[in-house]
């Protein structure tokens, strides 16, 4: 071996293009990762397709997490490749190479970063003033409003929004159809793909309205008249919770209700009117106000339970029935 071959035996190989490597390897996963989250993960996400906010809250989460995804990988990457591939050799004990500023690293940070927060940013921004809201709770005075029309009456097929008037109260949930002359029932009645407003609010303490599968959760506060707006996309039965610790029985503090064609839901309605009306009732009941406050009415109550099956205060506006009152 000559001194000249004995030189280049001892140099190092020439180092790989890592930058590309773990680019390609990158590019691969975050594409698997991507593909997975939007063709297999989003259509089952929570809370389903049932209303056209839970549609955008599943849209939501699906953006998020594909735009997620590479950054997590990108970082997981990196951090498993210079653990493989930069190891010290169990002897080496010096210094690794003092590392300057590199342009490429620097513009590329910067570019990626910045185009990661303004594009979260513009989403964030559209995805508010759309339908789906913040869980589709608007909040008392609502900033974007809805196009729809509340008016005093609703017709199936026209464009008037249905308002429907969410009352929680220890520990139970009822419902008011201000548009149907007040009428209140237990079980939560509505129209398929017609615009609906909730108004919520709370007889005593703070409760919070989820209709689960409708993807719409509003607070419930006493003298507050909290807006929400939804509209059902699929027939079928949901679930309406309370989601604020309220009291002993709030894990007991739900009820059901049933998405049904307008026609049904004009003749449900107006049938349970008419006979709110003619067991006297409605005029009984106290008139509809956005924050709802009713006075306790012992008579009244034990007509509502015999009737529509309205139960559940402990001593307030219904009589303490069930859930027992300890
Ligand atoms: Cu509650």
């Amino acid at each position: 071996m000559t001194a000249a071959q004995a030189t280049q035996a001892a140099q190092p190989p020439a180092e790989p293009r890592h930058g590309l490597r773990i680019f390609a390897i990158w590019f691969v996963l975050a594409l698997a990762a991507d593909l997975l989250i939007w063709l297999v993960w989003y259509p089952h996400l929570p809370p389903g397709d049932m209303s056209d906010s839970a549609k955008h809250q599943q849209f939501d989460i699906a953006v998020l997490a594909v735009a997620a995804a590479p950054v997590v990988i990108a970082v997981l990457l990196y951090f498993i490749y210079s653990i493989v591939v930069w190891r010290a050799k169990p002897d080496d004990d010096g210094d690794g190479e003092p590392i300057y500023g590199n342009t490429k690293v620097q513009v590329a940070w910067i570019a990626g970063t910045s185009a990661i927060v303004l594009f979260l940013a513009v989403f964030g921004t559209v995805e508010l003033i759309g339908p789906a809201g913040a869980g589709a709770g608007e909040g008392p005075s609502p900033v974007w409003k809805l196009a729809g029309k509340e008016t005093a009456a609703w017709s199936p097929g026209g464009n008037d929004m249905l308002q429907v008037q969410a009352i929680g109260q220890q520990w139970d949930w009822t419902y008011r159809y201000p548009q149907f002359g007040g009428m209140e029932s237990a079980e939560l009645v509505l129209p398929l793909n017609m615009p609906i407003t909730f108004h919520v609010t709370s007889l005593d303490v703070i409760h919070s309205f989820w209709a689960y599968q409708l993807g719409v959760k509003a607070d419930a506060n006493p003298q507050v008249d909290n807006v929400a707006y939804t509209t059902a996309k699929q027939l079928g039965g949901f679930t309406v919770r309370c989601n604020e610790l309220c009291g002993i029985w709030h894990g007991a503090m739900y009820n059901y209700g049933r998405v049904v064609s307008p026609t049904d839901f004009q003749s449900w309605a107006a049938g349970m009117q008419s006979k709110e009306q003619s067991d006297g009732v409605l005029s009984a009941l106290p008139s509809y106000a956005l924050t709802y406050d009713p006075t306790v009415i012992p008579q009244l109550g034990k007509n509502l339970v015999n009737i529509n099956q309205i139960t559940g205060a402990a001593g307030l506006y219904y009589p303490p029935n069930d859930p027992v009152t300890p």
